[in-house]
Parts: C-alpha cells; sequence; structure tokens
C-alpha cells in the first residue's frame, strides 16, 4: 500500500470491518458518532409536502450524518480520496463513477444569483396578529394572537452575491408569511418609494446602477457615471436618490431599519367593503444608521456585518422586533390621499397626515440552517396574495406581478421551485400544476383538470365564504389603450423638497456629504451638471454645497419650490431606543482595574447588551482565579466594530495604561503613550459620534485623545459598574449627535 493510501485509511480501520494500518496522525474521527444536535433556535418552518402532508426533513440529505458515506444513490463507498486509476501511477478510468458523480455534482453547485437583491440574509420567525386590522381585513392571520411562521430575507439591490453589506444602497425586506390561508409574501425595501413609476424601465435602471459592462466596475455602488447619468436625466427617481443619499443608504443594522410595502395595496374585509393602505415595518429598536465612513470601513473589515450582526443577534436570543402598521385611506375612484396619488409608488404620504397604526408583531427567532437551501433558494413573489389583501393598478406593481415569477423559472430551474421546503405553503396544496423540471410530488389520480368525473370531481372549488381570494371587483374606468402616465406622476421635486426640509442638520450634512462624494466619483462633467440642476429643484442650500464640494458653480431652480410641511417623522433623530443587542467595546490592559472590568462587563450584559474585551494581546487578563477572556486584540479591533467604548480605570489617576510603550526618542508622541492602536480607537469612535466613558483614571486617556469628560456623550465615573448606566443613556440616543459634522 503506497504512504499516501495508508494516512487516509486510518479511520475506515475504526468502522465495523474494515480492518486497516494504524496511524500515529489521527485526524479524522475514528468511528460514527452523534452529529451535534440541532440548536434549540435553529427549527425552521415545518416541512410540508406539494400536496399539504407533512413531510417531515429528509434525514439522509440534511447533515453529516450516520455510519457510512454513500453515493447519491445510497450505495456505500469505499474511498472518496482516490480515483480510480490504473494503476497508482496510472491515467484516470473514465470507469470511475463516484469521480464523475461527485465533480459533476459539484460543477452544478452554484445557480445564478438574483439579477438585483443578490446578497441577502435571512431568519425565520414567527408573525403574531393584533386583531385590529379585523375591520379593514379579512386576513386571517391578522386576527388577535393568530401565530404565523415567517421567513424574511433582507438583502443589498445592486452588489453581487460576495459584495459588502455596508455599501450605499436601498435594502430589501421581503417577508414570507406561511399563513393558513396561503401563503402571503410581502415583498417591501427599506426605502418607501422607488426609483421609477412603471415596471417598464427596472431593466434601465438596473443596468444604469449595475457596475459598468465593460470591465465591471464598480461592484455594489451607485457612485458612477451611468447611475448619476439616469438618476438626472429621468427625474422621477430624485426622490428615491435622496433617501440613498441620506442615512437610510447606510443602515447601522438590519435589525434597526424600517420596511415599507411601497405601493399602495387593498386590503377588503368580511363585508367585501376596501380600504387603500400602506405597510409599514417599525423596528423595536428604533430606526439607525451607520455614517459613511465607518461604512466604508467596516466593508473591507467585515464586509459580512450586517449578516453578521442578524445571525449573532438571534443566537444570542436578542431576538429583533419589527410592528407591523398600516396607513388606511379610503378607497376612492380617484385613488388619491390629500393630493397624494397613491398610485405613484415615488411618493409617500407623511405620517403625520395618515398616523401608521399597528396590526402585529413580528419576532425573528431563529436563523437558517443552510444559507442556500433557506436563503438562497427562497423565492418571493409580490402576487402571493391571501383573502383580504388584494394588489392596485399601480403600474410599477403590474410588472412585478409578472415578473417575480418568471424570473425564478431561470433562477431556480423550472416552475416547481414551489416545492422546495423554504418556498412550500403551510396550507394545504392542491393544485392541478403537473410534471415540469424537479417535480419532486408523486401526485395520484388521473385526472389533473376540472371539471372531472374520474377523480370524484375533486378538487372543488371554494367560494369568498370558504376563503377563497376572490379579485376586488373594482372598476376600470372607461379609456383608450395609451402608453402615458398620470398628470400628477409628473411631480417630482415636492417630495424629494419635503424629505430634505424634514431632515436636522447634522441628517443634511450626511445628504450634502454623500451627493458630493458619489458625484466626486463620476468623470462626466454633463452628469455632474445636470445632477446640480436636479438638486436646485430640491432645495438651493442643498445645491449650492453639494457644487461647491465639486467645484463647480450652483445652477438655479427650474420649477418653483414648494415650502412643504416637514414631516419630523422622516427623521432618524430625536428619541432614545433600547439598546439591546450593541456593542461595547472595553479596553483593558493588565495593569487595569480588573475588578472593575469583570463589573462593567457584567453590567454590559445585565443591560441586554454584549461587552467585548479589547486587550494588548490575546492572553486573559488576571490571575487563574478569576481569568478574563479577552476578544480582540489592539490587531483585531477597530472602532466600527463597536456602538461604544469603556476605558477600563486605572489604578493611579494619570498613570500610564492601555498597552503603554515608550515612545521612540524623536518622536511626537508622549513618554510612555498609550498603544497608538488605542489612540485611534478612541478617536475614531470619537468622531463617528460613538458613546465613549470609563473610569477612575480613564480621563487621562481622553485626554491624550483631546476629549473633555463634560462632552456630549462621553461619561466618567467612579467604578466600572456604575459608568454602564450613563454609557446606555448616551448610547440610547445611538450617537452623540451635536458633534457633528465631525465625520461624514
Ligand atoms: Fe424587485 N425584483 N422588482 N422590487 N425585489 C426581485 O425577484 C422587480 C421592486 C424586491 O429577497 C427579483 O426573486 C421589478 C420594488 C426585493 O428574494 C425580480 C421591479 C420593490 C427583492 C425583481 C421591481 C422590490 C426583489 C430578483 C419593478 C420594493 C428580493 C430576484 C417593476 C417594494 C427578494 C427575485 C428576495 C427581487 C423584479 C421593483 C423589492 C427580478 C421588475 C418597488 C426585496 O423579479
Amino acid at each position: 500500500m503506497s504512504k499516501q493510501q495508508s494516512s487516509n485509511s486510518t479511520a475506515r480501520s475504526e468502522l465495523p470491518g474494515r480492518p486497516g494500518p494504524e496511524s500515529p496522525q489521527l485526524i479524522e474521527p475514528t468511528e460514527p458518532t452523534e452529529p451535534l444536535p440541532p440548536k434549540p433556535d435553529q427549527d425552521g418552518p415545518e416541512t410540508v409536502g406539494p400536496t399539504g402532508q407533512a413531510t417531515g426533513v429528509d434525514q439522509a440529505r440534511v447533515a453529516q450524518s450516520g455510519a457510512y458515506l454513500t453515493t447519491a444513490q445510497g450505495t456505500r463507498l469505499p474511498d472518496t480520496d482516490h480515483s480510480l486509476k490504473a494503476g497508482p501511477r496510472g491515467p484516470v478510468l473514465l470507469q470511475d463513477h463516484h469521480l464523475r458523480e461527485k465533480i459533476t455534482h459539484f460543477d452544478h453547485e452554484r445557480i445564478p444569483e438574483r439579477v438585483v437583491h443578490a446578497r441577502g440574509a435571512a431568519a425565520h420567525g414567527v408573525f403574531q396578529g393584533y386583531g385590529t386590522a379585523g375591520e379593514v381585513s379579512k386576513a386571517a392571520f391578522l386576527a388577535k394572537d393568530v401565530e404565523t411562521p415567517v421567513f424574511v430575507r433582507f438583502s443589498t439591490v445592486l452588489g453581487s452575491r460576495g459584495s459588502a453589506d455596508t455599501v450605499r444602497d436601498t435594502r430589501g425586506f421581503a417577508t414570507k408569511f406561511y399563513t393558513d390561508e396561503g401563503t402571503f409574501d410581502l415583498v417591501g425595501n427599506n426605502i418607501p418609494v422607488f426609483f421609477i413609476q412603471d415596471a417598464v424601465k427596472f431593466p434601465d435602471v438596473i443596468h444604469a446602477a449595475k457596475p459598468h459592462p465593460d470591465r465591471e466596475i464598480p461592484q455594489a455602488q451607485s457612485a458612477h457615471d451611468t447611475f448619476w447619468d439616469f438618476v438626472s436625466l429621468h427625474t422621477e427617481a430624485t426622490h428615491h436618490t435622496i433617501w440613498n443619499m441620506s442615512d437610510r443608504g447606510i443602515p447601522r443594522s438590519l435589525r434597526m431599519m424600517e420596511g415599507f410595502g411601497v405601493h399602495t395595496f387593498r386590503l377588503v374585509n368580511a363585508a367585501d367593503e376596501s380600504v387603500l393602505v400602506k405597510f409599514h415595518w417599525k423596528p423595536k429598536l428604533g430606526v439607525h444608521s451607520l455614517v459613511w465612513e465607518e461604512a466604508q470601513m467596516i466593508s473591507g473589515m467585515d464586509p459580512d456585518f450586517h449578516r453578521r450582526d442578524l445571525f449573532d443577534a438571534i443566537e444570542s436570543g436578542a431576538f429583533p422586533q419589527w410592528e407591523l402598521g398600516i396607513q388606511v385611506f379610503p378607497d376612492t375612484p380617484d385613488q388619491t390621499f390629500e393630493g397624494i396619488d397613491l398610485l405613484d409608488p415615488t411618493k409617500i404620504v407623511p405620517e403625520e397626515r395618515s398616523p401608521v397604526q399597528p396590526i402585529g408583531l413580528m419576532t425573528l427567532n431563529a436563523n437558517t440552517k443552510n444559507y442556500f437551501a433557506e436563503t438562497e433558494q427562497v423565492a418571493f413573489h409580490p402576487g402571493h396574495l391571501v383573502p383580504g389583501i388584494d394588489v392596485t393598478d399601480d403600474p410599477l406593481l403590474a410588472g412585478r406581478l409578472f415578473s417575480y415569477l418568471d424570473t425564478q423559472i431561470s433562477r431556480l430551474g423550472g416552475p416547481n421551485f414551489g416545492q422546495i421546503p423554504v418556498n412550500r405553503p403551510h396550507a394545504p396544496v392542491n393544485d392541478m400544476l403537473r410534471d415540469g423540471m424537479h417535480q419532486s410530488a408523486v401526485h395520484t389520480g388521473v385526472a389533473p383538470y376540472r371539471p372531472n368525473s374520474l377523480d370524484g370531481g375533486c378538487p372543488f372549488l371554494a367560494g369568498a365564504d370558504t376563503a377563497a381570494f376572490v379579485e376586488t371587483p373594482v372598476k376600470v374606468p372607461e379609456a383608450s389603450k395609451v402608453r402615458e402616465s398620470p398628470a400628477s406622476f409628473s411631480d417630482h421635486f415636492t417630495q424629494p423638497r419635503l424629505f430634505w426640509l424634514s431632515m436636522t442638520p447634522p441628517e443634511r450634512e450626511h445628504i450634502i456629504a454623500a451627493y458630493t462624494f458619489e458625484l466626486g466619483k463620476c468623470h462626466e462633467q454633463a452628469v455632474k451638471e445636470r445632477t446640480l440642476k436636479v438638486l436646485a429643484n430640491i432645495d438651493p442650500q442643498l445645491c449650492a454645497q453639494v457644487a461647491t464640494g465639486l467645484g463647480l458653480p450652483a445652477p438655479a431652480a427650474t420649477v418653483p419650490l414648494v415650502a412643504a410641511d416637514p414631516s419630523p417623522a422622516l427623521s432618524q433623530l430625536g428619541g432614545t431606543w433600547p439598546t439591546d443587542g450593541r456593542v461595547i467595546g472595553i479596553v483593558a490592559d493588565a495593569t487595569a482595574d480588573l475588578n472593575g472590568v469583570r463589573d462593567s462587563r457584567q453590567a454590559v450584559l445585565d443591560a441586554g447588551m454584549v461587552p467585548l474585551v479589547i486587550a494588548p494581546t490575546g492572553a486573559t487578563l488576571g490571575d487563574d482565579s478569576e481569568p478574563i477572556t479577552v476578544q480582540r486584540t489592539f490587531a483585531t479591533a477597530r472602532s466600527v466594530e463597536f456602538d461604544a467604548l469603556l476605558l477600563a480605570g486605572v489604578p493611579q489617576a494619570g498613570a500610564d495604561a492601555y498597552g503603554a510603550r515608550d515612545a521612540k526618542a524623536g518622536t511626537a508622541r508622549p513618554p510612555e503613550a498609550p498603544d497608538p492602536r488605542v489612540l485611534l480607537l478612541v478617536t475614531e469612535a470619537y468622531r463617528h459620534g460613538k458613546a465613549i466613558g470609563g473610569w477612575s483614571g480613564a480621563e487621562h486617556l481622553l485626554e491624550l485623545c483631546g476629549i473633555t469628560a463634560a462632552e456630549p456623550g462621553i461619561a466618567v465615573a467612579d467604578s466600572g459598574s456604575t459608568v454602564v448606566d450613563a454609557l446606555a443613556a448616551a448610547l440610547g440616543e445611538h450617537r452623540a449627535w451635536d458633534r457633528f459634522p465631525a465625520a461624514l
């Protein structure tokens, strides 16, 4: 036996009936062991077959379990490390069916990524109705205390599947409700308006926003010529674009985003009365964003930042929650509300004019078990509706009702994608759809048609009284066929201006900086100049400041500027929010007050936040009796990972700590200054408006960073346990906004 063969045979030698030589380098388990039990929070949706029967889970295919490796046909295999050859050094034989099966399957492991929203992260959860929607919708899952399993996929729009999470972009927020009356998909975004008003333009906006076709640059960015070329020529995109340029384009966490159905939907109650509604998801943790510098740094430091944050929060039991709410409007023939056209997906209705009424609570409480099977294969469709929820004639929605079914056929390989476990309804399915690629149901019976007498006439048709989905008989106005939009669709600037006027000064600074950055990345002067003309129609101050940044003259407005009432609900500032799951970095070294570190760690945990100790190296701090585990070192920590910092006290005020090192002679650093990476950590956190706390002696480090304890968002106390309350209070406002514009 050759050398290679002997080492690889070791594991087999221990299996019953497989004698083999012993190897001193035992690197594989030598006998079958029980696989790790599923984590309690990882139960996926109940698996229900395409014809409604519970199928359970095909255990043989879910994990690396069982005693023996087999082929896809279940035949046991003696070797999976060596191809079948004509002698150890000879050619590989075509006969090797295991080699061919293994490589062929591997060759086809990838499926086409989504044409948009390719990068996503998802979780399972539950939706609980409040019963408050009963008057306007008969949808059974909205009734009081009804619990419905859900699967939510968040996504960026532009980047490919491997792109970074924190790019400036719209985020998808798609929810699948597995209701007893069929699956309802609410396929929304974190921005309540869209770039275009008519689906026929979707390929245009996406072609413009995706990377340039010649070199496929830039990835996952809107900061390039073709995007700004399109949105400046096509001013109905102005409203969506200003939302993108605002802090909404760079969320702090998927858990801290609002979600919107965007289109107006129609709800129908038990008496067949209808209203028009807009759907809103309101996060319990509030709406918070990164600052642009952080977002860019995170793209390099941790491209999986949002995905990790969602997964970790759920894993640790900090289940994210959103309230589902509706704005309700009368279903009048003109489908407008106070002059706002409800069929125009580039318009919002300010919450001050039509409050969002809560109708249920969603809790995400289980991570996915397999990214591909669930997050990648989930297929949403705005046409997945249930009785009580219907669509309107929004022309953007009409195109979506076609597109989402169609795209799955190439993405998921045929029309049977509804049979993939994550896509299977929990309601009984009794369709007459048959055959096709990847058909996995074994349909019995001979008469998959209606009417039939051979299968007993089954299945029968339901009526509105037996939970059938019946389209609302909306009157269609008498009209001629035209390729036109209503006149109201051509107002492109009133609402972007409303958005701008509703922003606080720091938020406006961020918007100005975002436009200046993005246009600064464009090469075409004509594109920049045209965009400035668009900005002039939003606000002269916005236009002038961006123009200054670009070094171009500011043009005058070409439309009258409307004096809209600001909508404070659009701003993220003001108010205080829960700090659950926020990440606190505790900076310490061996010379620090380690009891204080222990106390502060505990206080952070007690407050529902996540403490991460940052020290010079990965070695535990303190003696063996009560060692403190170090989660980050000065080499691996960067401020962008933390929502706030705590600087451990040092026993003697003014003493040098935090990895103090002798400064090299002739450098500007003070003698025995803290490790320069700590100075960077603190100054960066300060510049990004983050709360910084410390105790007894930490002021020294703050002073070295040019920060005084009296400033907003800085909390210095006597002990590690007492400082956490003050830190959490500052963090409840998300950032110390008074520090802006520090970093834009
Ligand atoms: Fe989508 N969109 N979209 N979209 N969209 C897709 O469907 C499309 C639009 C949204 O996590 C695709 O399964 C058209 C608005 C989300 O799997 C595709 C138009 C809104 C997701 C598609 C729109 C969305 C998608 C690509 C203009 C917010 C990700 C893969 C008429 C209300 C869902 C897929 C997931 C995905 C088409 C506009 C949200 C190609 C034609 C408006 C959250 O079918």
